[in-house]
């Protein structure tokens, strides 16, 4: 027996009938050597690290530097989302839309089937029962997921609800998303040698969001593997939120408290790797003010009785970028990595602690980089993967507001959509009403990042930064915006459009960014309130010069200028290729937003 397959199999833990049901069938399926049926206990955690350092898959780091934590280095081929594998299984074609890959969800069944056929041979599937936000919340929704990747257990301990509770909150309920996971790198013999990070060149996420299922292969990493995440919490709720009429968004969720202790709350859309994290846990610059975390990747959003959008974090951990994480860029997340934490393509140092580019102001004169090479600063190549992220718990983040659990969510006041723009898109934007502001979400673009296993650097089209994580047509989801607009009338969040990333012609970031956007912030908050000032432009409005707080700020003058600027010239040069990005959602591009276009051209010319 390997080594994976030494867990002690234990008797279901609930009697759901559709639950035992789904787990015969993977059984029968992936003929795992044994089956673990997941508590969430802490003990089940640390068995779960030790059973990863005892395979190979993890090491441990200096316990006096990050306590009770694991350094993981992944095959150099499974480091990131695949969405080129990544399938929305829709029963008709064009209900996925021309943003996702399609195929018919029996003919998929079939060839994962072949896939999945003895996949866990010499391994243990976990049973994992999790619940997306505070179990019992009415905004919450429960997950099962089968998998045999010990990493994806810990992982999901960290960022999800795990345990027994689930199953009494399920009680005997259909409610729930199956998740089939499997690395795909079966032990078939005894004499079978396991890998440290098993997976598979072949991978495949695929989603059948009619039916509220999940089968992931090949791969072990993030959000391929970790089905509470995209998979769940986005993908497949995107589609239930539609259909029940709420909201799953990509969006981090922030508590922001001005001098006089007043209180708004606000979500905010980024692309990968573009900010949320960072967002989600700025320190202000701005004397008196206060910012805390309620979450930083996702956004679930229901209608209160007093008809407001109420939001929940569904997850319990970050899953965050690790490069560029220090104490001067994100001194809270930094606390939040002191200790039980999984890292997963950083770099070693010396002392068995972990590095990655820009964490410290002093290299480490020698390190190990995250393909177990030696490294040192003269290296042409990064010390940690550009995609290397950490798993802390949320609880650990010194800035973590009280209420983030709270299973009635926080009222949201305003909704920021942003991206990498180094051009044409200003700091900031306010959108005259939740039409206009559905529009600029739905023309977003940003530069490409390493979350995703393609080619960085041009500019793509990530409609509200959903583009990889929508689970149906995209035009519908306009749809549904609009639709959500039309119910909430006055009482929604007001909606603005940032950009951190305008760069001057040399290519430096005009604006300073990370902590200095609470200066943005204040200006939304006070926006809420109707009391900053702004002007009308063709886009929407902008602040004022004088509304802006720069008190203290470094920031020049002209600088500044080409900041606030609507530069009219460069949004007309954006019309055609607006035209066709909206081109490609046919009639499915609902009416409102052609007539926003061409409200917009007509203002422009
Ligand atoms: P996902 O977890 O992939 O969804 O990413 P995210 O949106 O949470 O992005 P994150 O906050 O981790 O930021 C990714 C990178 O963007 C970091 O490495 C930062 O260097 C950079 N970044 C974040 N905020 C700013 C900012 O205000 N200005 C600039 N110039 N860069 C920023
Ligand atoms: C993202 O890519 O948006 C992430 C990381 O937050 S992953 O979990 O891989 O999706
Ligand atoms: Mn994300």
């Amino acid at each position: 027996m390997s080594v994976q397959a030494k867990i002690v199999a234990e008797g279901a833990k609930t009697t759901n009938p559709k639950v035992l049901a789904f787990v015969e069938e993977a059984k029968a399926l992936f003929k795992p050597d044994a089956v673990r049926w997941c508590d969430g206990s802490k003990e089940e955690y640390q068995e779960l690290l030790k059973l990863m350092v005892d395979c190979g898959t993890a090491m441990w780091l200096n316990p006096d530097k990050r306590g009770n934590s694991i350094l993981v280095r992944s095959d150099p081929a499974d480091v990131a989302r695949v969405e080129d594998q990544t399938y929305i299984c829709s029963v008709k074609k064009e209900d996925a839309g021309p943003t996702n890959n399609w195929a018919d969800p029996a003919e998929m069944k079939a060839t994962i089937t072949k896939l999945y056929d003895g996949a866990m041979q010499g391994r243990t599937m976990y049973v994992v029962p999790y619940s997306m936000g505070p179990v019992g919340s009415p905004i919450a929704g429960i997950g099962v997921m089968v998998t045999d990747s010990a990493y994806a257990v810990a992982n999901m301990h960290i960022m999800t609800r795990v345990g027994d509770k689930v199953w009494k909150a399920l009680g005997d309920s259909e409610d729930f998303v199956r998740g089939m996971h499997s690395v795909g790198y079966p032990l078939p013999t005894p004499k079978t040698a396991d890998v440290p990070w098993p997976c598979n060149s072949t991978k495949n996420i695929s989603h059948f969001p009619e039916t509220r299922e999940i089968w992931s292969f090949g791969s072990g990493y993030g959000g391929n593997a970790l089905l509470g995440k995209k998979c769940h919490a986005l993908r497949i709720a995107s589609v239930k939120a539609r259909d029940e009429g709420w909201m799953a968004e990509h969006m981090l969720i922030l508590k922001l408290t001005n001098p006089k202790g007043e209180v708004k709350y606000m979500a905010a859309a980024f692309p990968s790797a573009c900010g949320k994290t960072n967002l989600a846990m700025l320190n202000p610059t701005i004397p008196g003010w206060k910012a805390e975390t309620i979450g930083d990747d996702i956004c679930w959003m229901k209608f209160g009785e007093d008809g407001r959008l109420y939001a929940i974090n569904p997850e319990t951990g970050f899953f965050g970028v690790a490069p560029g994480t220090s104490e001067a860029s994100n001194l809270n997340a930094m606390r939040a990595l002191d200790e039980n934490c999984i890292f997963t393509n950083v770099g070693l140092t010396e002392d068995e602690d972990v590095y990655w580019e820009d964490m410290t102001k002093h290299k480490p004169a020698h390190a190990i980089d995250w393909m177990r090479r030696p490294w040192t600063p003269e290296a042409d190549r990064p010390a940690a993967h550009p995609n290397a992220r950490f798993t802390a718990p949320a609880s650990q983040c010194p800035v973590i507001a009280p209420e983030w659990e709270d299973p009635k969510g926080v009222p949201i006041d305003a909704i920021l959509f942003g991206g990498r723009r180094a051009s044409v898109v200003p700091l900031v934007t306010e959108a005259e009403d939740w039409k206009q502001g559905t529009f600029l979400g739905s023309i977003m673009a940003s530069e490409k990042t390493a979350a995703a296993a393609d080619a960085k650097g041009d500019i793509r089209r990530d409609p509200m930064a959903m583009l990889p994580f929508c689970g149906y047509h995209m035009g519908d989801y306009f749809a549904h915006w609009l639709k959500i607009g039309e119910k909430g009338g006055d009482k929604l969040p007001k909606i603005f459009y940032v950009n951190w990333f305008r760069k001057s012609p040399e290519g430096k970031f005009l604006w300073p960014g990370f902590a200095e956007n609470s200066r943005v912030l204040k200006w939304i908050f006070e926006r809420c309130d109707g009391t900053a000032e702004a002007i009308d432009t063709p886009i929407g409005k902008v602040p004022t010069e004088d509304a802006l707080d720069t008190d203290g700020l470094d920031v020049d003058d002209s600088a500044l200028k080409e900041l606030l600027k609507v530069d009219i010239d460069g949004w007309k040069a954006e019309l055609p290729l607006i035209r066709e990005h909206y081109a490609t959602f046919g009639d499915k591009l609902p009416q409102g937003l052609r007539e926003e276009l061409s409200q917009l051209e007509k203002r422009l010319s």
